[in-house]
């Protein structure tokens, strides 16, 4: 790698900034059960703490996501929560209403047929805009569970209008520094339509809703084939990007670590956002990096360790395409010449480069090691199942 690309790899990296779901640190499962972890953290001060352990060793994630109903409660009102987050180093990121663990949800939440039940869902979504700006969050991001099991059981254009009066009402109430990211996934828990199944409508509704909505792209959230890089390449190109939710699968919403299935599927999304942003001056565009991940069987702060190295790595090499080259070999219908520019930077060890932007940071070169030896876990562990014991709750009986 020479000089130059070295220099703006490492600027790069200065601005590349991925944000933890306070919700991959908590205990979670499948619907066949739950494996408990004595390090798995109990309340949202233990969701802080082990954030703000991840961005100490990796230096590149300084926001943890919130779950409203997961996160806040009379113990733990917004005032405490935000201070707590800022005396370990990190901050607030985005708020996460949540309209689907309630029984009154059962047949949906802003697209139920009741509309008692619907008002109910709208006042919890101002209520999340509310705490968005007492926790100083700058996005509102939504995902629904909106949808139908069986053919005949719903309206969905009604349900869809529905939608289009919820969101309007939403993003109206958003303040200035505020902006709404609209999910979409095209099954589970509904399992014959989900009122927002794709990109296109997740679109539609965020045009609909107002221009501080944007699309928020989960990984997980596809048909198996589906090319998401596409996907990112359109929303791109009609500033409709708000974010990600990272995560990789292998079969559905699998929710495992960035990369571990298929990391050049994550390298040619990272691809086409370094080539938007690498064409044409004012082409920057605030994407919201953010980690979506359940880690059921491995240990959660080394998971999200592992995660933020991962997306680093593949946002280091995604930034060594030539851009220009890879023009010349595209109009001349170069294919295989083409194809080896993507290669040849997927192959790239960016290990070097990574390594001297940590020791610029002042962070070790390795950061899963480097945590591994500072004895957090163990630490955490030993007093959270202290704690656990007092409060009766079910655990692990052993420290793994
Ligand atoms: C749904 O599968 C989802 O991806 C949404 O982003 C939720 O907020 C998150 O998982 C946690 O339930
Ligand atoms: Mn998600």
């Amino acid at each position: 790698m020479n000089s130059e690309r070295k220099r703006r790899l490492l600027n790069l990296l200065d601005q590349f900034t991925i944000e933890l779901p306070s919700w991959g640190f908590a205990d979670t499962g499948t619907r066949f059960g739950k494996f408990y972890q004595a390090g798995a953290a109990i309340d949202v001060f233990d969701k802080i703490s082990d954030a703000a352990a991840v961005h100490r060793f990796t230096g590149c994630c300084p926001d943890m996501a919130v779950h409203v109903l997961w996160d806040f409660s009379d113990q733990a009102p917004a005032a405490r929560v935000v201070e707590a987050a800022r005396a370990a180093g990190i901050r607030i990121g985005s708020i996460n209403p949540n309209v689907f663990q309630d029984q009154e949800y059962k047949l949906g939440s802003v697209a139920n047929p009741d509309p008692a039940v619907r008002r109910q869902a709208i006042e919890h979504l101002l209520e999340s805009v509310a705490l968005g700006k007492e926790t100083g969050s700058r996005s509102l991001s939504l995902w629904f569970a909106d949808g139908t099991n069986y053919p005949g059981q719903a309206r969905i254009r009604e349900r869809k209008s529905f939608f289009e009066t919820a969101l309007r009402e939403c993003h109206d109430a958003l303040g200035p520094d505020q902006e709404l990211w609209i999910e979409y996934k095209p099954f589970e828990p509904a399992f014959y339509h989900t009122d927002i199944a794709d990109w296109g409508m997740a679109y539609w509704f965020a045009k609909k809703a107002g221009d501080k909505a944007r699309v928020l792209v989960d990984t997980g959230h596809h048909y198996a084939a589906q090319n998401i890089e596409q996907i990112v390449a359109w929303l791109l190109d009609e500033s409709m990007l708000g974010g990600f939710h990272f995560n990789d699968r292998r079969y559905a919403d699998d929710d495992l670590t960035l990369g571990a299935i298929d990391p050049y599927q994550v390298f040619r999304i990272f691809a086409e956002i370094h080539q938007f942003e690498a064409g044409a001056v004012g082409n920057e565009c605030r994407i919201a990096y953010m980690v979506d991940q359940s880690h059921n069987l491995k240990p959660k702060t080394e998971a999200m360790i592992q995660t933020a190295m991962m997306a680093q790595e593949l946002y280091a090499k995604a930034s060594l395409i030539d851009w220009d080259e890879l023009q010349g070999f595209q109009r001349s219908g170069q294919i295989v010449d083409a194809e080896r520019v993507y290669q040849e930077a997927f192959r790239t060890d960016v290990t070097p480069a990574l390594a001297e932007w940590r020791q610029a940071q002042g962070i070790a070169a390795d950061p899963l090691q480097a945590f591994r030896e500072s004895g957090y876990l163990d630490e955490q562990s030993r007093k959270r199942m202290e704690r656990r014991q007092k409060l009766g709750l079910q655990q692990s009986s052993s420290y793994a």
